[in-house]
């Protein structure tokens, strides 16, 4: 049995349905009407093997920002609500990724308190038609909606499109690695006792 979860959210500004496998192969199936985050979510779903089917229809007539962070919501709800007692996983996972010229590092701990430390610096307004100041708020949204200790850095680059997808691939191999199963693990891995 896969660790699966399935949101639906909708408000005036967004309309979401994403079904989440924290345990899949990386299959997956998504539109949000921004062609670079889909692209974004694809690597996402694809290194760390999590099946991903996700619609997004945004107020894209606005701008992006409403889709972007929602579906940062959404997809820590999955995340949080696939995990379910988090017993029996590593909780801590981490990951220094390089493609190309660029270098990025991202570290996560499922400790059930958010927090996101965001230190990357892009040097351009927009990628495709994705603006990249809305990249560090769809980190924020799941590591607040997930309850996730999230940190991103990046070490060195200059490729707006290499840095973004070096943070989403490493996000997801951070992430693949934090929710693995250590038989040696037989409750949560925690002196208090939990990580809710
Ligand atoms: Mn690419």
């Amino acid at each position: 049995m896969g660790r699966t979860a399935e949101i639906q959210r909708k408000t005036n500004e967004t309309s979401i349905v994403l079904q989440l496998n924290l345990d899949g192969t990386g299959i997956s199936d998504i539109n949000t009407g921004i062609g670079f985050f889909d692209h974004m979510l694809n690597s996402f779903a694809r290194h760390g093997f999590f099946d991903l089917k996700l619609n997004v229809v945004g107020d894209l007539h606005v701008d992006a920002h409403h889709t972007v962070e929602d579906t940062g919501i959404v997809l820590g709800q999955a995340i949080k609500a696939a995990l379910g007692d988090k017993k029996g996983i590593k909780r801590y996972g981490d990951s220094v990724l390089p493609m190309d010229e660029t270098l990025v590092l991202c570290a996560i701990d499922l400790s059930g308190r958010p927090y996101l430390v965001y230190d990357v610096s892009l040097t351009v307004e927009r990628v495709g038609y994705m603006d990249t100041e809305l990249v560090k708020e769809f980190f924020y949204a799941i590591s607040y909606a997930a309850g996730m200790n999230l940190h991103l850095k990046l070490l060195h680059g200059s490729n707006n499109h290499h840095i973004i997808e070096a943070l989403f691939k490493a996000f997801a191999r951070a992430l693949d690695e934090a929710i693995g199963q250590d038989t040696r693990i037989s409750d949560v891995l925690s002196t208090k006792g939990t990580v809710d």
